[in-house]
């Protein structure tokens, strides 16, 4: 018999808990942890890449570094050697900014890569900061700014209690939720319906979500802010306005209904593909229910006006009466409040531009989609050296192929990850941290999302093998490193790394947790200790309302007038205006968007035996009457062409498209040379990223436009 041992998955925003039984120092069998007060038992497939990629062949066991132009087996010390060698030499040569940094999204669910990594951040002392947030939820984070002063402080639908979902862009039943932590969300979703409440999902494919709504409402990409306006024109213009308790807070009304004024219905109608009377009953919907949210994800964030959407979406919810109320939307209070740290100090947007282009930052970061053009442009402060944590910006960032050009051309090039992907394979040198089962758990970052309020650590599962440093260790490590000799600031940081790495991560998150509990609640003196007496986590209650009092805005208002969104809807009309003009032609032209697939994780998790296997997944999805009108077959291999680049895929026929729009998964395209992921080789794929283009950014925000590309699609010579 093994022993059992209680976790949390650390494979997407659900956080479910998990039981694990450990057998021989193996992970024998991988259950639902019923005692969890959020997951409550649930799990999915995802759940068993915990063993899997324990297991797989191909994760790395041991640093590589470069010798002879090969990734060679090395010892720690040699990897931290070489790796601080190379980018020092660099920043001696180009100054601090001419090292990158690239964090990926599994950094923000392993606490000890988050706070690690702003070692590394903080030691090479450079702007050139990017992350997979302005390729994801960089815009929903800009409006949580505006509207209520912090990037992190951002209301989650109160999916328990709600009487009416408006979803828009969100996928949860595949993706199991973003910005929005509700494990089990297909049960959620079926109980609201039970309820007597209503779902309706807008997003130009009949999803797996709309499949169980009550409507799905079919728009066109990218006209999703149009939409907005209209629904709000509908409120706010017609005065139906409900603010009840908000009243004291909001400012801005007056200006809000002169922005909407213009955004009726009827006119909006023909470029969303959403008739005037829908819009007009869904405006009805929501201005009459008593507890209603409005929620949008990935495809309202990465479109051409995304950063409107997620500020329209917030709106409707404030002048609907819903935002901070139950079963409307409610701002989770985690045992960490994030939004209490320093993520987010300072003038959050735009505090500098990048060199090139002068795309702004983000919470100190700039936009990934600026990258590539910051390693190929010569001149001062050129990046001539990277590292990446977590990370495969070559297909997940737009224009992938011309970024793995860039990158391998680099002088220096760090990544801390256990694969060799198809960014990492152009690394000198590679840090493995260890595997998920080997690490302790605590989620600093996605309780902030969560619907129900839970605290919970959990020790690793499995012990470290002989050798092998916490990922914590990895980073301190080569943060310490990058820094010793610099200039007081950035040695400064290395020595607090280097004294930081051996007190050990867990001390960090005890010392949050005592800040962050406040007077009423016990003081855990250690996070074992918390774990010991509450392995599958301690309910700290449901989400209730906190406004004002949590308001980081001064005065503390809700104010529905900002200067930036009210250019950008302007912006929007003169596209509508442009648009209803054009001549209706280029039937030629289909729009490219994305999805999710439920066996899969962005760019990853495709070389786990448990999940790779079945049929091919990264297929395009294409309605039957475009594809007739293309000659083009079931089954059969289709050649996509952007303005970027051209791919050959599968073509999967389904009458859940909109005509005039085609769907594929990203994160595919294993098929470059280099690479050591031998099972996601046998079924690559292609990437998404090879037609997305890195010009093509939100305004507002700087965040890349994934979403409504222009391709044309044909069928491939067999
Ligand atoms: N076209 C298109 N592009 C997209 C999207 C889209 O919808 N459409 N979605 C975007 C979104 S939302 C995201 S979040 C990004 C994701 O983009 P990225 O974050 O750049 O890439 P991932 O595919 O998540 O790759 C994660 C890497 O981290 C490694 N890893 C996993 N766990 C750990 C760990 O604990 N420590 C370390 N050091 N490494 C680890 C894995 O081995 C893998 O190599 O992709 C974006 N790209
Ligand atoms: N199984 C699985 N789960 C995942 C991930 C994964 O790769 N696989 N990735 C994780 C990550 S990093 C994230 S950020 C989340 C994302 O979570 P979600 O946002 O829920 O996931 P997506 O499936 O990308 O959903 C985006 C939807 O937007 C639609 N869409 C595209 N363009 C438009 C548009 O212009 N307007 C409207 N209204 N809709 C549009 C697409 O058709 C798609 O259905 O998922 C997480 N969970
Ligand atoms: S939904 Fe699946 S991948 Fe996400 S946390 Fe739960 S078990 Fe893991
Ligand atoms: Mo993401």
């Amino acid at each position: 018999m093994g022993t059992s041992r209680a976790t949390v998955c650390p494979f997407c925003e659900a956080m479910c808990g998990l039981l694990v039984t450990v057998e021989g120092g193996r992970v024998a069998a991988i259950e639902g942890d019923a005692a969890d007060p959020l997951s409550r038992g649930h799990l999915c497939p995802k759940a068993f890449g915990l063993r899997d990629l324990h297991e797989d062949p191909d994760r790395l066991r041991q640093p590589l570094c470069r010798r002879g132009g090969e990734l060679v087996p090395c010892t720690w010390d040699e990897a931290f050697a070489a790796a601080a060698k190379s980018l020092r030499g660099v920043q001696a040569a180009g100054g601090r900014d001419a090292v990158a940094l690239y964090r990926g999204n599994p950094v923000a669910h392993n606490y000890a890569a988050l706070l690690g990594s702003e070692f590394v951040a903080k030691s090479l002392g450079t702007r050139n900061v990017y992350s997979a947030n302005s390729v994801d939820a960089l815009p929903l984070m800009f409006a949580a700014n505006l509207l209520y002063g912090h990037p992190l402080l951002v209301p989650v639908p109160d999916i328990d209690r709600c009487e009416l979902l408006l979803m828009l862009g969100a996928n949860p039943v595949v993706s199991n939720g973003s910005a929005l932590s509700a494990p089990g969300i297909r049960e959620r979703l079926r109980q609201l319906r039970e309820r007597g409440g209503r779902l309706i999902v807008v997003d130009p494919r009949r999803t797996e979500t709309a499949e169980i709504a009550d409507e799905h409402v079919s728009i066109v990409p990218g006209t999703d802010a149009a939409l907005l306006l209209a629904l709000l024109h509908e409120i706010v213009a017609k005065r139906r306005e409900r603010l009840d308790r908000l009243a004291s807070m909001v400012t801005g009304l007056d200006e809000l209904r002169e922005l909407v004024a213009p955004f009726a219905p009827e006119w909006v109608a023909p470029m969303t593909g959403v008739p005037a009377d829908v819009i007009a009953r869904l405006a009805h919907s929501l201005a009459t229910a008593t507890a209603a949210a409005c929620y949008g994800r990935v495809g309202v964030s990465t479109q051409s006006f995304g950063g409107l959407c997620c500020w329209l979406i917030q709106v409707l919810n404030i002048v609907t009466g819903n935002l901070d109320r139950p079963g409307g939307t409610l701002f989770p209070r985690a045992a960490v409040d994030i939004a209490a740290t320093p993520f987010g100090r300072g003038p959050v947007f735009g505090a500098f531009r990048s060199r090139v282009r002068g795309l702004p930052s983000f919470a100190g970061e700039l936009p990934v989609a600026a990258l590539a053009e910051e390693i190929e442009t010569p001149g001062v402060g050129q990046i001539r050296g990277l590292v990446t944590i977590a990370g495969n910006p070559v297909l997940s960032t737009p224009d992938g192929t011309r970024l793995d050009r860039a990158i391998a051309g680099l002088e220096a090039y760090v990544a801390v990850d256990f694969y060799r992907n198809e960014t990492t394979r152009h690394a000198q040198v590679i840090l493995p941290p260890p595997s998920p089962a080997e690490r302790d758990h605590f989620d600093l970052f996605y309780r902030a999302f969560a619907v129900r309020n839970v605290e919970r650590y959990a020790p690793a599962i499995l012990a470290r093998p002989a050798g092998q440093p916490a990922e914590w260790d990895i980073l301190c490590r080569l943060a310490a490193r990058v820094a010793a000799g610099r200039e007081a600031r950035r040695f400064a940081v290395g020595v607090v790394a280097a004294g930081l790495r051996a007190i050990g991560a867990p001390r960090i998150i005890e010392a949050l947790l005592s800040i962050g509990r406040g007077r009423q609640r016990p003081s855990w003196r250690s996070v074992a200790r918390l774990s010991e007496q509450y392995p599958s986590g301690r309910d700290l209650g449901g989400l209730e309302p906190c406004l004002p009092a949590r308001l980081k805005t001064r005065p503390r208002r809700l104010a529905l007038h900002h200067e930036a969104m009210a250019s950008e809807a302007e912006r929007l009309k003169t596209a509508l205006v442009a648009a209803a003009d054009r001549p209706a032609g280029d039937t030629a032209s289909l729009l490219l968007v994305g999805r999710r697939e439920l066996r899969s994780n962005n760019s990853w998790m495709h070389n786990l035996a448990t999940l790779a296997g079945g049929k091919d997944r990264c297929t395009l999805m294409m309605n039957p009457l475009d594809a007739a009108a293309r000659q083009i077959v079931s089954a059969s291999t289709v050649l996509v062409t952007s303005a970027t680049g051209e791919l050959r895929v599968p073509v999967r026929l389904t009458a859940a498209m909109r005509p005039g729009v085609v769907s594929l998964p990203h994160g595919w395209g294993h098929d470059r040379a280099g690479a050591a992921l031998s099972l996601a080789a046998q079924a690559p794929g292609a990437s998404y990223n090879d037609l997305t283009a890195a010009e093509l950014v939100d305004a507002a925000t700087g965040t890349s436009v994934l979403n409504g590309i222009p391709v044309t699609v044909r069928a491939a010579a067999s």
